[in-house]
């Protein structure tokens, strides 16, 4: 479409105001915000992004070699909208990884170049601060070439009131023990309302914010996330990405900015249906243009799925995160084997969607371009080797009636607050 057609479709959508902050690199309200996500033409908020997205970045797109670790899904927060977790007592689903547990996860991978360890869990109160520390120092001393980006800021919290030490002094410690970056879990969205709803037991926006500040300030590099498309409200998103872009302004810590897409399937609030690939690009594309101090905007392709991915790399996506090898956020790890794309797999996609692959660390050094270091052979290893290293020895099995009940008790308190309509109880 030539530039003057465009011209005509921005004004006819009402975002010709919109525009010119973005061609003179001008800030965006927070009214600027709510304008986009009330405007139906999805096009034009892409056509915006990709302004963005192509002036901070070109035709990049990047990837990353990584492999996702979830050491415990043991978790004592109950947030309405996660099917990962376990109850810290009597849940059957329960798993704990000894550090060597997770070091056989990460070896289990060894004959794959992979640069990104990816740990996160659950907050888990039976584990002390050696734990964590030991968790990272036997992962770095399985893959010693690799950088490890490790826990949300909601763990951090945790691992911080089990250390009994100011977080500055957690984060040397955990710099000390091998952390490269923090990954950007846990924020949901910022809202006060929307945490006491669905995670009222989590920290809070102004300590996740807190945290991450104290995190910049020692050198380490984080990132940040929303989850969208549950109960949050259009202004809680806008009042998100302000809070985020203010920390940004003063510490320039945030490397990446990742939209989550809700998924409902087996959480308390499955009732509720999940966000469109509509939405999603909407989101990919609103970041962009509201987040104009964080250098990349990630879709992450096994929240997102790969064709949207392809499509968001034109909506204001300059990242597909990475090989991810298994990721049980949003599975079962008892039913569903392997979630993984190769680096073939990745670079295929992106080459198809028009952009040029690049291969980053966590920090995004550039490690190869194009074809030059794609193979299959993350697939051949997840296909061997998936669920290698899930130790059962701390399952604590529970009656299939007990499981019930459990899942019943938590859809009683989100019907109690009004988020299970009647029809649906
Ligand atoms: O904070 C939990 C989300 C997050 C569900 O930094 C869910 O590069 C969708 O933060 N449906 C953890 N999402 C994952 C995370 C992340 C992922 C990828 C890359 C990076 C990065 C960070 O997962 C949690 C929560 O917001 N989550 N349950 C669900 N049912």
């Amino acid at each position: 479409m030539s530039g003057v057609l465009w011209q005509k479709r921005i004004e006819a959508a009402g975002l010709g105001k919109i525009q010119e902050k973005v061609m003179n690199e001008e800030r965006l309200s927070f009214e600027d915000g709510l304008q986009l996500y009330a405007t139906a033409d999805l096009n034009a908020i892409g056509y915006l992004a990709n302004i963005v997205r192509e002036r901070k970045n070109g035709n990049v797109a990047y990837w990353v070699r990584n492999q996702h670790v979830n050491y415990t899904n043991v978790c004592n927060k109950s947030c309405l909208f996660c099917s990962f977790y376990a109850r810290p007592r009597n849940d059957a689903r329960a798993y704990v990884m000894s550090p060597e547990d997770a070091a056989q996860k990460v070896l289990n991978y060894g004959d794959a170049p992979i640069s990104e360890i990816h740990v996160v869990g659950g907050v888990n109160p039976k584990l002390d601060y050696d734990y964590y520390l030991d968790l990272i120092r036997t992962i770095k001393a399985a893959r010693p070439k690799a950088h490890i980006k490790a826990f949300t800021m909601v763990e951090i919290d945790q691992i911080v009131r089990r250390a009994k030490k100011p977080p500055r002094e957690v984060f040397l410690d955990l710099k000390a023990a091998g952390v490269d970056a923090l990954p950007g879990g846990g924020a949901e969205v910022m809202s006060d309302r929307v945490h006491e709803d669905l995670f009222a037991t989590k920290p809070n926006a102004a300590r996740w914010l807190e945290l991450a500040r104290e995190a910049h300030k020692v050198g380490l590099k984080t990132n940040a996330t929303i989850l969208y498309g549950h109960v949050e409200q259009t202004p809680e998103k806008v009042e998100h990405f302000v809070r985020l872009r203010e920390v940004q302004d003063e510490t320039g810590g945030f490397l990446t900015f990742i939209p989550l897409s809700w998924h409902p399937e087996k959480t308390a609030l499955e009732h509720l249906k999940p966000p469109t690939g509509v939405e999603d690009l909407r989101e990919v594309a609103i970041s962009r243009l509201m987040l104009d101090n964080f250098p990349h905007i990630k879709s992450f392709w096994i929240m997102n799925t790969a064709p949207i991915t392809q499509c968001a790399l034109w909506f204001g996506a300059d990242d597909v995160d990475g090989t991810i090898m298994e990721y049980e956020i949003i599975r079962d790890p008892q039913r569903d084997r392997k979630q993984v794309l190769t680096s073939r797999d990745l670079v295929e996609m992106i080459i198809e969607a028009g952009r040029e692959p690049v291969e980053r660390d966590p920090l995004y050094n550039v490690l190869s371009r194009g074809l030059e270091n794609a193979s299959d052979v993350e697939g051949v290893l997840s296909n061997e080797r998936a669920n290698i290293g899930h130790n059962t020895e701390n399952l604590n099995i529970m009656s299939r009636e007990e499981v019930l009940t459990a899942a019943q008790q938590l859809k009683d308190k989100a019907r109690d607050k009004g988020l299970i309509p009647l029809e649906a109880r």
